[in-house]
């Protein structure tokens, strides 16, 4: 820790409890890891451990969000898994970099969401789209979280419907000029540099890359979240910002490029809420042990068992549902509708258990003490972001009817 984060730390709530999580594996998944799988995943598990569980709270309920833990994140390979590793990524598989989510976002929501963003939504469309140039010039400072990079496809009037987006760019010479509005963009007011979707003249979306510093770019925070409160969101405005043509990404165009960013994204949330539900269970679970009313342990009333066995029914259905997709995406064959699936049963099954964890805690659920109620909040922005719960069951529909209900 460096004297800054000690000063910031110093008036922050920093719990001295021990972070004891073991896992919970009731169908034996761990079978079907392989070491490496195993090995990113304990690293992370116990990273999380010392650096994040420990602050935390403090950082959440001060609403601040822990900086420092940036360069953590890209030492133990959360940025980018599975982008090769000569680009800045992890060179991992599809089910490392799920499990890296999953142990992120047991810690906490938004620091998976850094890492989501960083590694899927910034350092991905770069890899995929961009030029070799961009990629030699971009990627490695993402990669060791030298740079901090947002995503920026929302706006204040476009948010389930990104092909209205308004924010145009015209060609100006060697340049293009930028203008419009991004909103809700997860790190936007600490990053060096944001991927941008905009239109062109011909109304044809294009990915561009907007750095800190270029006159009319701004990234004002967006204040007052009750939810992600340890991770930072902002706008994106752009007031003739003079961009150069270098910086488009040559290789997509289209509302696939960034709908296949989020692709990415999803899929690490989908194993990432099982990381919070996880630890709401395990919470839960030594609760009722713990905690004793009517003379005897509240785990031995039939009505405490009932929540926690159908807790651990819920993630277990969820732990493979990830495994599954995961193999899928190995082989390059996990469709955008698959993951739709997975991104909403797993975020709504954490967000349902988190709140039947906050009951068996009692009043003390509601408490810092406890990690419940911060994933709870937490959750109904993951159940938002990368496509609302709706939005995804329409997707399914739209897949198993052919009929396209956005239409
Ligand atoms: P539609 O006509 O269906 O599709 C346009 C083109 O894109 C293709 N496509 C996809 N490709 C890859 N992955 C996907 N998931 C894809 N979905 C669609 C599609 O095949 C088509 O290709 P082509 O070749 O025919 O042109 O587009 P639509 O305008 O009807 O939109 C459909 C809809 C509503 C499903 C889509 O707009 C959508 O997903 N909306 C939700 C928006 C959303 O998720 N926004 C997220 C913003 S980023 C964020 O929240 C980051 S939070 C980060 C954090 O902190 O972790
Ligand atoms: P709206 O689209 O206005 O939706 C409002 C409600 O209407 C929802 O319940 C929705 O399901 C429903 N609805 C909309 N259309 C339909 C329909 N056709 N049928 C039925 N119901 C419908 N975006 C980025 O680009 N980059 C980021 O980094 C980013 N980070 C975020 C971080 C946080 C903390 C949050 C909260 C959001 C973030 N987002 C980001 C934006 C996020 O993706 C959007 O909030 C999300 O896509 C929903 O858009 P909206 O908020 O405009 O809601």
């Amino acid at each position: 820790m460096n004297s800054s984060t000690a000063d910031i730390e110093k008036d922050l709530f920093i719990s001295n409890k021990v972070d004891h999580f073991g896992g919970h594996d009731y169908y034996k998944i761990d079978d079907l890891l392989d070491e490496e799988h195993k090995m990113a995943r304990d690293a992370v598990r116990d990273w999380v451990k010392k650096e994040v569980s420990p602050i935390i709270e403090g950082y959440a309920q001060a609403a601040k969000c822990p900086v420092h833990l940036f360069k953590g994140l890209a030492n133990v390979g959360a940025f980018g898994p599975t982008i090769p590793s000569e680009y800045g990524g992890g060179g991992m598989d599809e089910i490392s970099y799920g499990l890296i989510m999953q142990e992120l976002e047991r810690g906490d929501s938004g620091i998976r969401s850094m890492a989501s963003v960083q590694g899927s939504l910034v350092m991905y469309p770069i890899y995929k789209f961009g030029s070799e140039e961009q990629r030699r010039k971009y990627l490695p400072g993402l990669g060791s979280g030298d740079l901090i990079g947002c995503f920026g496809l929302t706006e204040p009037d476009h948010g389930s419907n990104p092909s209205g987006m308004l924010t145009k760019m015209v060609e100006d010479g060697d340049d293009v000029i930028l203008n419009g509005s991004k909103m809700w963009i997860t790190n936007s007011p600490l990053a060096d540099i944001a991927v941008v979707w905009a239109k062109d003249e011909k109304g044809i979306i294009k990915g561009i890359i907007v750095e800190k510093g270029m006159p009319g770019f701004s990234a004002p925070e967006i204040k007052g979240k009750w939810s992600l409160r340890a991770s930072i969101t902002g706008e994106l405005v752009f007031e003739n910002v003079r961009v150069p043509k270098a910086n488009i990404l040559p290789n997509i165009q289209g509302l696939k490029g960034p709908l296949s960013c989020l692709s990415k994204a999803r899929y690490g949330i989908a194993w990432g809420a099982i990381g919070a539900a996880l630890d709401c269970y395990d919470s839960a679970l030594r609760y009722s042990i713990e905690r004793e009313q009517f003379g005897r342990p509240i785990g031995g009333f039939q009505l405490t068992q009932k929540k926690l066995a159908e807790m651990i029914t819920e993630i277990t259905k969820a732990q493979l549902l990830a495994w599954r997709l995961g193999t899928l995406a190995n082989k390059g064959e996990a469709s955008p509708a698959q993951i739709s699936m997975a991104k909403r049963n797993n975020v709504n099954m954490a967000i349902e258990i988190a709140r039947e964890a906050r009951q068996i805690h009692g009043g003390m659920g509601i408490t810092s003490e406890y990690s419940i109620m911060r994933h709870i909040m937490n959750l109904e922005s993951v159940i938002t972001y990368e496509g609302t719960h709706d939005i995804h069951l329409l997707i399914t529909g739209m897949d198993i009817t052919g009929i396209n209900a956005f239409q």
